[in-house]
């Protein structure tokens, strides 16, 4: 693209007048190219006089109470924000007097006449933004019981400044309802990225410790802007040489640029690290000399890293060790290494995400089976990590069964924010819509209303532990995560795990105007194609309940045909059971697996018959006839086709809208996205396509008017190689 309006903000005279007008606005609006590094902290200059003069008025008098690692990141936060949107120097003082215009201090150093009583009550993370009226004067007040409070409350502040609210008035009191809002990285040391599309891993391995990366900093500062307070920065198919002291020494490097940042460290532990690190020849659990191994490696490493979080681990699972090696339990791993850091405060994140030996079980009930007798057992540093549904981060899946099926254990969502199921980071596919709806589903166990949001809230179990984690999309791609509206993932998932409730359209209305434009027109044209976008990879992958069908290993593409795996059950004919019968996976309790009883029985009930199944979830719970008659009167056949064709046309759609916001976003965004956006329109089709050949194999019957006739045969498809997709594991080559 080379629109000269794009180049300069100056004036391009040219003989037509309305053309020159046109482009001088266009002008105004694209005052530079940026490429995404700056996220949603742009703190672009504000140019409405109103907002400008507003806040310019607050910022003429700071006072920061306090003086420590955090409260200097905020103010250097503050200093950032203030002077990139106003185009001022603030001056901050930390001395105590009345007549500040913006007040930074904990409760207990607020002045005396900072008065707020009637706030609602915060918790030891939470924060109060309010003004208050001093002698005729608006003053406004952020205020926290710590200083990691403090800092979350002067974010939010400049969040709302930029996206230009009015601060006249303003009362918000906001605390998190999830205490462990942690991202999970599948980083291996040798920079790749498990499911990673973003580029390479941001740690730096054989730099650090001496090397801090710029990045470094701006991850955290990124983390705290949205509430994340703890990191896991090592894959869950771990090595075990992150637990020696060369590299427990980088990951100190890291926690300490972390800690003013309220981020806490966890790494992942290899179960079989004591004979890896060829000290002992078992890693038997009940083995005095195995544990007794674990407690000095952990007393090594809070020698190092006082506040390191504790241990992230995925066991017997996926050629994972674990206790079942050795004849053990889930509990007694779990438990083991929980008595190693508990003396120092950590925890264990023990992951529910196992493969049973047993192939001939339903896997969507494996993680149940094994988890659910243990409800009770496991100690009390100890969460178990369940995904969010019962396979694996599938475009939609029913809430994972374990929810509210254990409520003696706290139980720790893990959502997935890289896209290895949904496009990569070639396709804009809004999470936060797909985390909302787990969140929100109801268990009707313990209660009639309980939702997994309450579940892991503890509100249900008076737990104490609460935790909520995403597998980050985070890589060394200049604008982080491949795809910019992948930083819209990564926001929201923060947002959600601060509060579960959050409005969905807060989040993405707040990222759109902090990452492109407060502008009205921009957000109110992509804000519903946003949140649409979330359904789209659903009808033009695995629309009805269909799940699991992405080509083999690396998971890009359609791959419906897959059929021979080492397991059954990492197959696609396996999920999908398409014959010449029908479709789908009969998990109902007469004639299918049953696992619609790891369910409540109010659940189960729905589940078991298809009138009852919400038609989304049709797939996952039953085998029907290509003849099935769905709600609309069309049989099952025809909106399969429909389904397949509507996700194709929304994309074209967003696409059309995106184009239309031109003028809103500068040039070299705005081509980005506009080519992702085409790959993925190109893809969607491509899924349509070799998913309706495949079928029609076995339904036999002409595809519906509604959709568009394939141009390419079933074996063309089928022939598509990708052996260099990127994020697939390296063993798995
Ligand atoms: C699967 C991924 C695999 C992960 C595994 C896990 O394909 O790379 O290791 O999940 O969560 O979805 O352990």
């Amino acid at each position: 693209m080379n629109n000269p309006v794009h180049k300069s903000n100056k004036a391009i005279f040219r003989p037509f007048q309305g053309l020159l007008l046109f482009l001088l606005l266009l002008s105004s609006l694209h005052a530079y190219s940026e490429n995404g590094y700056d996220l949603w902290l742009r703190y672009s200059l504000i140019e409405n006089e109103a907002i400008r003069t507003q806040y310019t008025q607050f910022s003429s008098k700071i006072r920061v109470a306090g003086n420590s690692p955090t409260i200097n990141a905020l103010k250097s936060e503050l200093m950032t924000g203030l002077n990139k949107m106003l185009d001022i120097t603030p001056q901050i003082s930390s001395v105590s007097t009345e007549s500040y215009a913006l007040i930074i201090a904990t409760i207990s150093n607020l002045p005396d006449n900072a008065d707020i009583t009637g706030m609602p009550e915060i918790n030891d993370e939470g924060y109060i933004i309010m003004t208050q009226n001093v002698n005729g004067n608006e003053r406004l007040i952020v205020t926290a019981r710590t200083d990691i409070g403090l800092l979350y409350g002067t974010f939010n502040l400049l969040q709302l400044m930029q996206q230009q609210r009015d601060l006249q008035n303003i009362e918000v009191a906001s605390s998190p309802r999830i205490n462990l809002r942690l991202l999970n990285h599948w980083d291996n040391l040798d920079r790749t990225v498990e499911r990673g599309y973003a580029g390479a891993s941001i740690w730096n391995w054989q730099k650090l410790p001496e090397y801090i990366d710029q990045r470094y900093i701006d991850y955290a500062r990124a983390n705290a802007s949205i509430g994340i307070n703890g990191t896991v920065v090592t894959n869950v198919n771990a090595n075990a040489l992150i637990l020696t002291p060369q590299y427990v020494d980088k990951v100190k490097a890291l926690a300490d640029v972390f800690r003013p940042y309220g981020i806490k460290v966890y790494l992942t532990a290899r179960f079989s690290a004591p004979v890896e690190l060829g000290d002992l020849d078992t890693a038997d659990p009940l083995d005095p000399a195995v544990q007794e191994w674990w407690n000095v490696k952990a007393n090594e490493i809070y020698n190092q890293i006082p506040d390191f979080g504790g241990f992230l681990v995925k066991a017997n699972s996926e050629g994972q060790p674990g206790p079942q090696n050795y004849g053990r339990n889930h509990v007694d791993g779990a438990n083991m290494l929980a008595a190693a850091v508990k003396p120092h405060g950590g925890i264990v994140m023990w992951r529910a995400f196992v493969y049973s030996p047993d192939e001939g079980a339903d896997r969507a009930s494996q993680a149940s089976k094994e988890f659910v007798p243990y409800d009770g057992q496991f100690a009390e540093n100890v969460l178990v990590q369940v995904k969010n549904g019962p396979i694996d981060f599938q475009p939609r899946e029913p809430f994972h069964p374990m929810f509210g099926a254990m409520p003696k254990t706290p139980l720790m969502m893990e959502f997935q924010i890289t896209q290895e199921y949904l496009g990569f980071s070639t396709h804009l596919v809004f999470l936060p819509k797909l985390f909302q709806e787990v969140l929100h589903s109801r268990t009707y166990q313990p209660n009639r209303n309980t939702r997994v949001a309450d579940i892991i809230a503890g509100t249900e179990g008076n737990q104490a532990l609460t935790g909520m984690a995403g597998v980050a999309n985070i890589g060394s791609d200049i604008n982080w995560t491949g795809h910019i509206f992948g930083q819209a993932n990564w926001f929201g998932f923060g947002k959600l795990a601060w509060d579960p409730d959050y409005s969905l359209e807060q989040i993405a209305e707040e990222w759109l105007k902090m990452t492109f434009t407060p502008d009205p027109e921009f957000v109110n044209s992509f804000l519903p194609e946003l949140l649409e976008s979330r359904e789209m990879p659903v009808s033009y992958m695995t629309p009805l309940g269909l799940h699991h069908m992405m080509d083999a290993g690396h998971h890009y593409g359609p791959g419906p045909w897959i059929s021979n795996m080492s397991r059954p059950d990492w197959t696609s004919v396996y999920y999908h059971k398409a014959d010449k019968s029908g479709i789908g996976f009969d998990r109902t309790t007469t004639t299918g697996s049953g696992a619609v009883n790891d369910y409540a029985p109010e659940l189960a009930k729905l589940f078991n018959d298809p009138a009852t199944t919400p038609e989304e979830l049709l797939l996952w719970f039953h085998h029907l006839p290509w003849t099935y008659k769905l709600k609309n009167g069309r049989t099952l056949w025809d909106n399969l086709g429909m389904k397949y064709q509507e996700g194709v046309d929304e994309v074209g759609q967003m696409l059309e809208t995106w184009k239309s916001l031109r003028p809103y976003v500068d040039e070299e965004r705005y081509e980005e996205i506009l080519m992702h956006l085409n790959i993925q329109f190109k893809e969607a089709k491509w899924w349509k396509n070799a998913c309706m050949l495949y079928f029609q194999e076995f339904s036999e019957m002409p595809f519906p008017p509604e959709m568009t006739v394939p141009d390419k045969d079933l074996s063309y498809y089928k022939s598509l190689k990708f052996p260099y997709a990127p994020g697939i594991r390296p063993s798995w080559d």
